[in-house]
C-alpha cells in the first residue's frame, strides 16, 4: 500500500518583534497535528518560518537603527528558540530572504503574468502597515484599520495589479464544492459572505519603499508582501522544482482567522491563475487575555518562551491544546494552568505513573510480569472516539478522551488495592495498569512529547505507531525505570 503523505505549514510570523503566545499556539496545533500523522504512518512535511520583508519589518529595524537584513536574522534567533524550547517538529523553517524563496516568487509572478493577469495602474486607496493589507473604504471601521482598530495610511501609487476580480466566481464555485478545503465553517461561511461584492483586482507592486523581492521587469518595484510571504508554502516543497509535486498541494495551511481571507481569496486566486491546484485551509482561534485582546501596543503581550521555562514545555502544551476548543478562540489565565497542571497533570497522570512503576519496582522486583490486561480496563479506553475527534481536529476533545482513560487507570488501583494482593492476581492487576501507562504514552505523544517519551522509556518500550495501541503488547520482563516525578504540584497561587 502507497504511504499517504500529509504537508502541514503554519502561518509564517512576521518577526516584528519577540514571537508571543498566539505564535506558540499556532505552532504546538501544527506540531500535534503533524505528530499525530507521523504516528498514523504518514510521510509528513511539517513547515513553519518567517515573513521577512515589506513596509512593517523596514520601519521597525530603522527604528531599532538596524539595517533590516541585520534585524531579521537577529529576531529569527528568538522564533528559532520557541520552537525549540516548545518541541517544535518542523522539517523546515523557510525565511523570505533566502534566495532559494526569491526564485519561487520569481516564477509565480512569471506564469500569473504569461496568462494576462498581471497590469500596470495607479493605486490608490488605504493600507494598514501592522497587517500589510490593502482595505477598500467599505471595509474601513469609522476609517480606521477593522483588525487593529487603528488609522490606515492614504497611499497613492503606481502599481502592477493581479486580475484577482476574474477569479471571482472560480473562487465561489470552488468554495462551494470544496467544504473541507476551509474549515471551520464559519470561516466558510465568512468568505463566501464577503464573496457577495464585487471582488477588486490586488495591487502586487509597491514602489515607495525598498525592502522586499524586486519585480523582473521593473526593478522599481517591490513585490506587494503578502504575494511574497503566500508563496513560502511552494519554496519549501522545492517548487519551481519539479520535487515540489510529490507534496503539493498542502493538505493543511494552519492560519490564524485574522488571515482567512489572504489564504483563501488572495493565494487560491493566485494559485488559479499559475495553473497550480489549491491546498486546505484550516483556520484556529485567538488567544485572547480576560482583559480583551493581546497586542503589542498594549504591552500586554505573553512571552511563550518564559512560560515554557516556569511551568515546562509541556504543562504549557497540555494547557493549550486542553482548554481552547481547537478551531474556536481561548482566553489565557495562568492560574488555569496552574489548575490543570495539579489537578490533571500532576494528581492523576504523573500520579498513576508513579504509582503503577514503584508497585511494580517494589512487588516485581522491577520488570514488567507476565499476564493479560484485564477487561474491566480495556473496556473504559473509548479509542474510537479519540479516533474520529484526531480525524476532525477536535484536538481538545481527543485529549479528554485520554485523560479520561487515566482518571479510569486510577479508579482501577483504588478499587482493587493491588499492594493488598500476591502472586498471579497481583500480576494481573499491575500488568493491566503498565499496559494501560503503555497506550497513555503512545496517545499523549502527539500532544505532549516529552511525556510521552517518559513514560514509554519508563516501561522499557518506544512510542513509535498508532499500531501499538493495543492491549496485551507490552512485553513482559521488561525492566522499569521510575525515572523523575512527571508533574511536580505548583503550591502558589498567583
Ligand atoms: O499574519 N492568538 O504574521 P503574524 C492566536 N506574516 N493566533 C494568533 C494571535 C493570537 N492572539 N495573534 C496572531 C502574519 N496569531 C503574516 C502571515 S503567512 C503567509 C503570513 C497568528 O506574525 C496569526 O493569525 O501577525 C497568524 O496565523 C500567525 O499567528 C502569525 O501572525
Amino acid at each position: 500500500m502507497r504511504c499517504l503523505k500529509f504537508f502541514i505549514t503554519t502561518a509564517i510570523d512576521y518577526p516584528s518583534s519577540k514571537p508571543h503566545l498566539g505564535h506558540a499556539y499556532e505552532k504546538i496545533c501544527a506540531d500535534t497535528i503533524a505528530r499525530w500523522h507521523r504516528l498514523l504512518g504518514h510521510k509528513v512535511y511539517f513547515s513553519t518560518g518567517l515573513d521577512e520583508h515589506g513596509k512593517k519589518i523596514e520601519r521597525i529595524a530603522k527604528k531599532n537603527d538596524k539595517p533590516p537584513q541585520q534585524f531579521v536574522e537577529e529576531m529569527s534567533v528568538h522564533f528559532r528558540s520557541l520552537c525549540r524550547v516548545l518541541s517544535i517538529s518542523f522539517d523546515d523553517f523557510v525565511r523570505t530572504t533566502e534566495v532559494r524563496h526569491e526564485k519561487a516568487v520569481l516564477e509565480i509572478f512569471q506564469r500569473i503574468d504569461e496568462k494576462g493577469d498581471v497590469y500596470n495602474s495607479l493605486y490608490e486607496g488605504s493600507y494598514c502597515v501592522e497587517c500589510e493589507t490593502y482595505y477598500s473604504r467599505e471595509e474601513l471601521v469609522e476609517n480606521n484599520c477593522p483588525v487593529h482598530e487603528k488609522p490606515v495610511e492614504l497611499v497613492k501609487e503606481d502599481s502592477y495589479f493581479f486580475r484577482m476580480g476574474k477569479y471571482q466566481k472560480q473562487l465561489i464555485d470552488f468554495l462551494e464544492k470544496n467544504p473541507s478545503h476551509l474549515l471551520p465553517k464559519e470561516r466558510r461561511n465568512e468568505i463566501l459572505e464577503r464573496l457577495k461584492v464585487p471582488l477588486n483586482d490586488l495591487s502586487i507592486s509597491r514602489t515607495t519603499f525598498g525592502w522586499g523581492i524586486r519585480l523582473p521587469n521593473n526593478k522599481k518595484h517591490i513585490f506587494y508582501v503578502w504575494v511574497d510571504a503566500l508563496t513560502n508554502y511552494l519554496t519549501t516543497v522545492g517548487f519551481p522544482k519539479k520535487r515540489f509535486e510529490q507534496w503539493w498541494p498542502a493538505d493543511m495551511h494552519l492560519i490564524g482567522r485574522d488571515i482567512v481571507w489572504h489564504h483563501t481569496v488572495i493565494w487560491w486566486s493566485l494559485l488559479m491563475s499559475a495553473g497550480l491546484p489549491l491546498p486546505k485551509v484550516f483556520s484556529h482561534g485567538f488567544i485572547n487575555l480576560a482583559s480583551g485582546k493581546m497586542s503589542k501596543s498594549k504591552g500586554n503581550v505573553v512571552d511563550p518562551i518564559a512560560l515554557s521555562e516556569k511551568y515546562g514545555s509541556d504543562v504549557v502544551r497540555y494547557f493549550l491544546l486542553r482548554e481552547i476548543p481547537f478551531g474556536e478562540d481561548g482566553v489565557f489565565d495562568e492560574q488555569k494552568i496552574i489548575e490543570r497542571n495539579n489537578f490533571e497533570l500532576a494528581n492523576e497522570l504523573g500520579n498513576l505513573h508513579y504509582r503503577v512503576l514503584s508497585l511494580i519496582e517494589k512487588n516485581c522486583a522491577g520488570t514488567i510480569p507476565s499476564a493479560a490486561t484485564d477487561n474491566v480496563l480495556t473496556k473504559k479506553l473509548e479509542l474510537e472516539a479519540f479516533r474520529s475527534n484526531m480525524e476532525k481536529y477536535q484536538l481538545h476533545f481527543a485529549l479528554a478522551t485520554v485523560m479520561a482513560f487515566v482518571k479510569e487507570c486510577n479508579k482501577y488501583v483504588n478499587e482493587k488495592e493491588p499492594w493488598k494482593l500476591s502472586g498471579a492476581a497481583q500480576e494481573k492487576v499491575l500488568y493491566s495498569l503498565a499496559d494501560s501507562l503503555r497506550i497513555i504514552a503512545i496517545l499523549l505523544s502527539p500532544f505532549l512529547p516529552k511525556t510521552g517519551e517518559k513514560i514509554s522509556s519508563s516501561l522499557g518500550v518506544k512510542t513509535a505507531s498508532f499500531k501499538d495501541v493495543k492491549f496485551d503488547l507490552l512485553p513482559a520482563r521488561t525492566k522499569v525505570s521510575k525515572g523523575e516525578i512527571l508533574f511536580k504540584k505548583i503550591e502558589d497561587r498567583l
